[in-house]
């Protein structure tokens, strides 16, 4: 092919996939997947990766490639479904982009620049996971992972320090950025409540002893800061603990905000645990009281979503991970998760259901007796 030829044939097999309607494919009646990813290293526009200048580049090569776009911050604004996907590339660094969509589940679109995120203390190695909460305080926050290499461990090129970068916009195109939260631990996934409780910010946090591990206590925190321009974690208390032999033992961590619902706070989260071929990720979700979201008032047990067909391939293999949903007025819930560090997708439900799903699926019992005990209780039910 030449120049011309090549460039129609890449213009028309980018707008061909950013078109591409997708479908529900009907499931286990707690959610719809649905049949394709809602973005793909491949949605990324052809601008960001050739260029496009016949002198310049005359056999039109890819010059920086994208390798994956995936874990996105979700939000409904101004009557569009907004997500700010993490996107990585060749190069293994990531960077924010914001992508639209007229309904939620397909036709998403890159907007024509990635984010452009102000630097604090010293500039980052990598940034991801952003997740979005919009305040009752006016500003739509965004909160995500900072990777910077750690010093202190000379000798150890791998050697990383985590910690939770802050920014917020008005607009998704200038971003502030605020100082770094400051914690006593390393943190990731933190994520920060969108009302004030006690006249204070409320942070989801994940406490963690090093830059993979949690530690020896870890699960899902909860602290209260004064300020977002300057949040200093005094007090934080674990709110949703790992557990031996669940789905969450070697690690888990809160996903998007939680949805203010008539029957509690309804969360989304993330449970590791290890088996011969790695670490195992899954989603799962949990129900706190309105009076106090720091109280479990429900959680099935098992995973609410795990890695299916296609899903399990990937950059790192058998994880889905969500750190974004959107819930419109009319209680439908889109739900995106992003499958082995590679893709994201859309699942789609509906406040009735999920919390349906949270209050009448059994709990873990801890051991296998009990859970046959729960399967008994259905088949009696059953045969009456
Ligand atoms: O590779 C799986 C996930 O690993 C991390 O999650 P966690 O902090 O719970 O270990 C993150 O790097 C996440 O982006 C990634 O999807």
């Amino acid at each position: 092919m030449d120049f011309e030829e090549r460039l129609s044939w890449l213009r028309t097999a980018h707008q061909r996939l950013v078109e591409r309607p997708n479908a529900p494919i009907e499931g286990n009646g707690v959610y719809e997947r649905y049949e394709n990813p809602v973005l793909t290293a491949e949605h990324a526009p052809l601008e960001w990766r050739y260029d496009l200048d016949k002198e310049t580049n005359p056999y039109l090569m890819e010059r920086l490639g994208i390798h994956a776009v995936l874990n996105a911050g979700a939000i409904r604004w101004q009557g569009r479904y907004l997500v700010v996907a993490r996107v990585e590339g060749n190069d293994r660094k990531s960077f924010f982009a914001v992508a639209e969509s007229p309904n939620g589940v397909d036709n998403f679109r890159f907007w024509p620049r990635p984010i452009t995120l102000p630097e604090w203390g010293e500039p980052a190695t990598n940034v991801y996971d952003m997740r979005l909460t919009a305040h009752e305080d006016g500003w739509v926050y965004g909160i995500f992972c900072v990777e910077r290499k750690d010093h202190s461990a000379e000798g150890d090129l791998s050697a990383a320090t985590a910690a939770a970068g802050i920014a917020r916009t008005k607009d998704f195109i200038n971003w502030e950025r605020l100082p770094d939260l400051q914690s006593r631990s390393q943190q990731r996934n933190v994520v920060l409540h969108p009302e004030f409780v006690d006249g204070k910010y409320a942070l989801y946090t994940r406490p963690q002893d090093g830059f993979i591990d949690t530690g020896s206590g870890g699960g899902i925190g909860w602290a209260l800061v004064d300020s977002m321009e300057h949040a200093v974690i005094g007090r934080e208390k674990i709110i949703n603990s790992r557990r031996y032999h669940t789905i969450k033992e070697v690690k888990n961590g809160e996903g998007p905000h939680p949805i203010r619902t008539e029957r509690g706070w309804l969360h989304l989260a993330h449970g590791v645990r290890g088996c011969a071929s790695g670490l195992r990720y899954v989603l799962y979700l949990y129900v706190t009281a309105l009076e106090d979201p720091t109280r479990v008032i429900a959680e099935p047990g098992g995973f609410f979503m795990a890695p299916e067909g296609g899903e399990y391939v990937g950059d790192v293999m058998n994880v889905l991970f969500s750190n974004g949903w959107i819930c419109n007025p009319d209680g439908k819930v889109f739900i995106y998760y992003a499958s082995s560090d590679t893709r994201l997708h859309v699942a789609t439900s509906t406040v009735d259901r999920l919390l349906d799903y949270c209050f009448n699926t059994p709990g873990d019992g801890f051991r296998t007796g009990l859970s046959v005990e729960a399967l008994n209780r259905l088949i009696d039910k059953n045969q009456k």
